[in-house]
């Protein structure tokens, strides 16, 4: 079972997405198990600030280690043996990739540290983290929501968490197997506003499918991801 700490100035924040979906089932099954952690809750100094003024000025506010400090300790003594890995979601982390998501479902532990302000404290970073991660090139206003794309995209490679049906295998990204993008897919009906399925899918020849399928994906590929198929042997 993969344990996930997760330290947040906002926990209500992630209740819908964890009570829905795959990473719900997951839990159920006791393949993750997911505790989140109020920041706040570990504020002890007079007034009970997470943040302060940056030194050296400037806008914006910055959250102090001491509590970050605290919570990252609490959780450890609730894991002991264990040893986490700790991730802060940051724009100023290694953008996550495919490759990444899987290394870290294979971690028996995760502790996860979303900031919400300018900064956080780098004595924090520095004594606490043992990676920072973005998912993306684009201003968020926190690192929940990257916390949330985290463990959905880990839990749902916890084998298992999948119906029989699917397999993460077949995961484009995936390095080694199909890093393309999917091509166009159709059901029922066979005609939509005057829109024909192609006749190909309709044809019952598996190996003409299947030659159309990779010859859509390429050809998609080539045109929205070019980078894809930098290293890729058509
Ligand atoms: C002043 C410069 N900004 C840093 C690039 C300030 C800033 C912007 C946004 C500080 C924090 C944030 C909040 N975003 C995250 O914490 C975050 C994030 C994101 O904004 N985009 C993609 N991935 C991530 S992971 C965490």
């Amino acid at each position: 079972m993969l344990h996930i700490d997760i330290v947040t100035l906002f926990p209500e924040m992630f209740a819908g997405p964890f009570s829905a979906s795959i990473v719900a089932r997951a839990a159920a099954a006791d393949l993750v198990q997911i505790e989140l952690h109020q920041l706040r809750d570990f504020a002890h100094d007079r007034h009970n600030r997470v943040d302060d003024e940056p030194f050296g000025g400037g806008p914006g506010m910055v959250l102090k280690a001491q509590p970050l400090l605290k919570a990252i300790e609490h959780v450890r003594a609730t894991r002991t043996g264990l040893d986490p890995h700790v991730v802060l979601l940051s724009p100023q982390g290694k953008k996550l990739t495919h490759t990444r998501v899987a290394e870290l479902s294979k971690e028996r532990s995760l502790l996860l540290v979303c900031g919400h302000y300018e900064g956080i404290d780098q004595r924090f970073i520095d004594l606490a983290v043992d990676e920072e991660v973005s998912i993306g090139d684009y201003v968020l206003t926190g690192g929940e929501i990257p916390a949330m794309v985290l463990v959905d995209a880990i839990t749902r490679l916890l084998p298992g968490a999948l119906g029989d049906e699917q397999s993460a295998e077949l995961d484009s990204f995936a390095p080694g197997l199909d890093a393309l993008l999917q091509g166009p897919v159709y059901t029922r009906p066979p005609e939509v506003a005057g829109m024909q399925v192609p006749d190909v899918l309709l044809s019952g020849d598996h190996a003409q499918i299947e030659r159309w399928r990779r010859e859509q994906a390429v050809l998609r590929t080539r045109e929205r991801r070019p980078e894809l198929l930098e290293d890729w042997p058509e």
